[in-house]
């Protein structure tokens, strides 16, 4: 039997930023998302990279004294560099200079310049630079850029058009239909409003832009890098190359985006769609913004919380724990330094940490570390827990609800602490009652077993050591059945290691 696909991306990240906590946020995410599903059974496709072609990089490489391409071939060794060292598990990158993205840009606008939907007229107006964005307005007002507040450029010249207007029903319809295609909801609603407004014709190609794609029926002109960049989604699968890879792959079950690009991604990318003839994604999901204690992260103020130097204190997994369990996905929120130290210790080292170690402390002291045998009791009030922890889970991993999951995983960490405490091994050892002294432990060390999967997309080094300290080889069954309770071995030599965790000042 086939295997279900599941394709999942992140945003194209510029080669005039470098990677922080902001833009690791929806790579872990997206990562999270692409080891769950494979837990479960997915095929799963993961996809991010860089967006390498506009004004800002070709500036950016002139400051510099270096090529745009030698400019991008530095910057995105970064970002290879840091998802390395985040553990990131992507099955591609792309980069939006590559060949088999170019020639699909290119066939796409003459696609749509055939089918009517590009025209040629004249664009004047302002351009926002960094921002990428074109605004309304006479050439009088100067307005500043309503997203960064900086300045902007005029601009007049010829252009084409992308009939975005024609779109505006189908796409109020589109929204209609698939409530899921923008979430979390309230950025629907947003974005519905914004729609029903009504939508302009999008200047879409540049004269004055060298460094992006020219059109190929027209090439003085070339691309806008939006729509360059949406299209990495369907050219890194196949669209338009190989189209058994496509039918495999697309439609995306999620892009990951910040809020910040939720019009590009749930107005026109699936116009864009439309207008192509191809088939919508099934979900744009709007994470929120970080601040730094307090403070927006920005190049001048050098406030950036950078993922390498977090993990240099607390290790990987930590970083990555902690930003899904901090915020809400979907909503603004705070990186605070004494924050992360407090889950550290206190969820980290305190909760998980201590369960597993005392665990196996305890199979060593009692049993020569070798998994007993729980016959005597056959189950306990932590299997139940277990069952009903899985569907729950779940539930908040198909609707992205990631700190939630955490959550409710650390309940059931809790619960297992207090089982220790309700059967007082130490003193169940003193009594010589072997045999519910065994059944404690294995029930204990199935616990352990069963977070370590559970924890396996957040924490994957963790979930690993803790996999072989008890002894066990890679799971291969899918998770649902994996987590039933009793899977775990009896007679299997445990091997306590280090503490996962070790506590921080
Ligand atoms: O917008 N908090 O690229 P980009 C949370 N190339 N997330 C943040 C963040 C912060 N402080 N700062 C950045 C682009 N992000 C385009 C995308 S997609 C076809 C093209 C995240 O390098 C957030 O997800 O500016 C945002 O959308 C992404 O980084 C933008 O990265």
């Amino acid at each position: 039997m086939s295997r279900p696909n599941y394709y999942v991306t992140t945003p194209i990240y510029y080669v005039t930023d470098q990677p922080h906590i902001g833009n690791s946020y929806p790579t872990i995410a997206a990562d999270i998302l692409a080891r769950y599903h494979r837990q479960c059974g997915y095929d799963v496709h993961f996809l991010t990279g860089t967006d390498e072609h506009g004004l800002k990089v070709q500036r950016a490489a002139q400051e510099h004294g270096v090529t745009p391409q030698e400019h991008a071939d530095n910057v995105v060794q970064r970002y290879h560099d840091a998802w390395k060292l985040l553990n990131i598990s992507h099955d591609d990158f792309i980069r939006t200079t590559e060949p088999r993205h170019e020639r699909v840009v290119q066939m796409i606008f003459k696609k749509l310049f055939e089918s009517g939907d590009l025209y040629l007229g004249e664009y004047r107006g302002w351009y926002c630079v960094p921002c990428e964005t074109f605004l309304a307005g006479g050439e009088e007002q100067k307005p500043k850029c309503p997203d960064c507040g900086r300045p902007t450029e005029w601009y007049s010249e010829p252009t084409y058009f992308f009939r975005l207007s024609k779109y505006q029903e189908p796409l109020l319809k589109l929204y209609e239909e698939h409530p899921n295609f923008v979430r979390p909801e309230f950025r629907l609603n947003e974005v519905k409003s914004r729609v029903r407004e009504g939508l302009r014709d999008l200047s879409v190609t540049r004269t004055s832009l060298e460094w992006a794609v020219p059109l190929p029926f027209d090439p003085k002109h070339r691309s806008y890098v939006w729509i360059d960049a949406l299209t990495n989604y369907i050219s890194a699968v196949g669209y338009g190359a190989d189209e058994e890879q496509f039918r495999k792959r697309w439609p995306a079950d999620v892009h990951v985006v910040g809020k910040d690009i939720i019009w590009f991604h749930a107005v026109i990318w699936p116009a864009l769609l439309m207008a192509i003839g191809v088939e919508q994604p099934k979900m744009v999901f709007a994470h929120g913004w970080w601040t730094h204690n307090g403070k927006k992260m920005s190049k001048s103020k050098g406030n950036f919380v950078k993922p390498d130097e977090v993990a240099s204190q607390y290790g990987v997994d930590a970083v990555r724990y902690f930003v899904m369990r901090e915020l809400t996905f979907g909503l603004d929120g705070d990186y605070r330094d004494a924050a992360m130290l407090q889950r550290y210790n206190s969820e980290l080292a305190g909760d998980l940490g201590n369960l597993v170690f005392r665990t196996l402390s305890m199979i060593e002291r009692y049993f020569e570390g070798v998994i007993p045998d729980p016959a005597s009791e056959p189950t306990c009030p932590l299997a139940d827990g277990a069952t009903t922890l899985y569907a729950d889970v779940n539930d908040c991993m198909t609707s992205l609800q990631f700190s939630r999951a955490l959550e409710r995983i650390w309940e059931f960490v809790r619960r297992a602490n207090t089982y220790v405490e309700e059967r007082k091994p130490w003193q169940l050892n003193k009594e010589g009652a072997r045999e519910k002294l065994g059944a404690t432990m294995y029930h204990l060390a199935e616990a352990v077993r069963i977070l370590g999967l559970l924890i396996e997309p957040y924490m994957p080094a963790s979930a690993g050591a803790i996999r072989r300290q008890l002894g066990l080889p890679p799971e291969t069954r899918p998770l649902q059945e994996a987590l039933q309770w009793g899977g775990l071995p009896k007679g299997i030599r445990v091997q306590r290691g280090d503490p996962l965790f070790p506590k921080k000042e």
